[in-house]
């Protein structure tokens, strides 16, 4: 059986996976995700008991029960390059033996929900919606790195959107939402296909004082339509959890509280507010 060398696979001298800082046993088979550090306790202070809180860098874990449901809430930081970090490391948690550093027989699948912000790019997508992305487009570089294995639809689906997109200098990727979470928490919420944007001012049309290269990005994004599937909403780290979630095995959804409107140059006047009827909604149905 083909071990992992010390150099692919860093494992700290308690045990513990590299960046993350957690144990095997830390991780619950339910895992919601945050950007922001800070949400982490937003997130665990509905449980009923907290077993575990580590952290390292940007990545904060607390772990603990809601009713008898255990669940892992993690913060990733900003970006798929985060996402690679995240991903790989949760997974080479469940499904690595770390005393052999061989591939377990046994592959594990966990549920992994993101809860993060977004801006809406769709009139009727107002700020305060709490929408589910039924896909994840990525505009980042991420999975150039990898083989992705997509479905017929979602290839096809890729392939409208980088005609209708300008040129960029790499591949749009698109994956979709797992269909079995969709169903159980997302089964009334607003549906769209989100764009994972490498960056937050210019990579989403962001003109501040820095010259754009692709000031027909937004508008564009946002006139996409094919058989009623549109662009709905823009931030930084859905389409590379879609993508490494399906490469490796994982059931993923992402839920995204609207904050701002950037058709209609708003920000929500209560974010924390909009953020925290989120996490309720998501907590109650996980
Ligand atoms: C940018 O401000 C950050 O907010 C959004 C973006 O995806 C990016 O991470 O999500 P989070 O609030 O979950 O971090």
């Amino acid at each position: 059986m083909k071990t992992i060398s010390e150099a692919d696979l860093i494992i700290n001298p308690d045990g513990s996976i590299y960046h993350l800082n957690i144990l095997p046993q830390d991780v619950a088979d339910t895992i919601i995700t945050v950007g922001d550090p800070d949400r982490v306790d937003e997130v665990s202070k509905h449980f009923d008991k907290i077993e575990i809180k580590k952290g390292k860098r940007e990545f904060k874990t607390h772990t603990g029960f809601l009713g008898d449901k255990r669940i892992t809430v993690i913060s990733t930081g900003i970006g798929t390059d985060n996402i690679d970090i995240v991903l790989n490391e949760l997974d080479a948690l469940v499904n690595l033996d770390f005393t052999t550093r061989t591939v377990k027989n046994e592959l594990k699948s966990l549920n992994i929900i993101r809860v993060g912000t977004s801006g809406s790019i769709r009139e009727d997508i107002g700020v305060g919606t709490i929408l589910a992305s039924s896909h994840g487009l990525g505009l980042d570089a991420l999975m150039n790195y990898y083989v992705q294995d997509v479905t017929i639809e979602d290839k096809y689906l890729a392939q409208a959107i980088t005609q209708h997109l300008p040129k960029l200098n790499s591949q749009p990727y698109l994956t979709s939402a797992s269909k079995k979470l969709l169903k159980k928490i997302a089964f009334d919420m607003p549906r769209g296909i989100t764009a994972t944007a490498p960056g937050f001012y210019a990579p989403q049309g962001r003109q501040v004082r820095a010259k754009i290269a692709q000031p027909l990005l937004l508008e564009k994004l946002s006139t996409f339509e094919l058989h009623n599937q549109k662009i709905t909403n823009l931030e930084m780290e859905t389409a590379g959890i879609y993508a490494l979630a399906n490469a490796l095995g994982h059931q993923a959804l992402s839920i995204n509280a609207i904050l701002a409107h950037r058709l209609k140059f708003q920000f929500a006047k209560n974010p924390e507010k909009i953020v925290a009827d989120m996490i309720v909604k998501v907590l109650e149905r996980v």
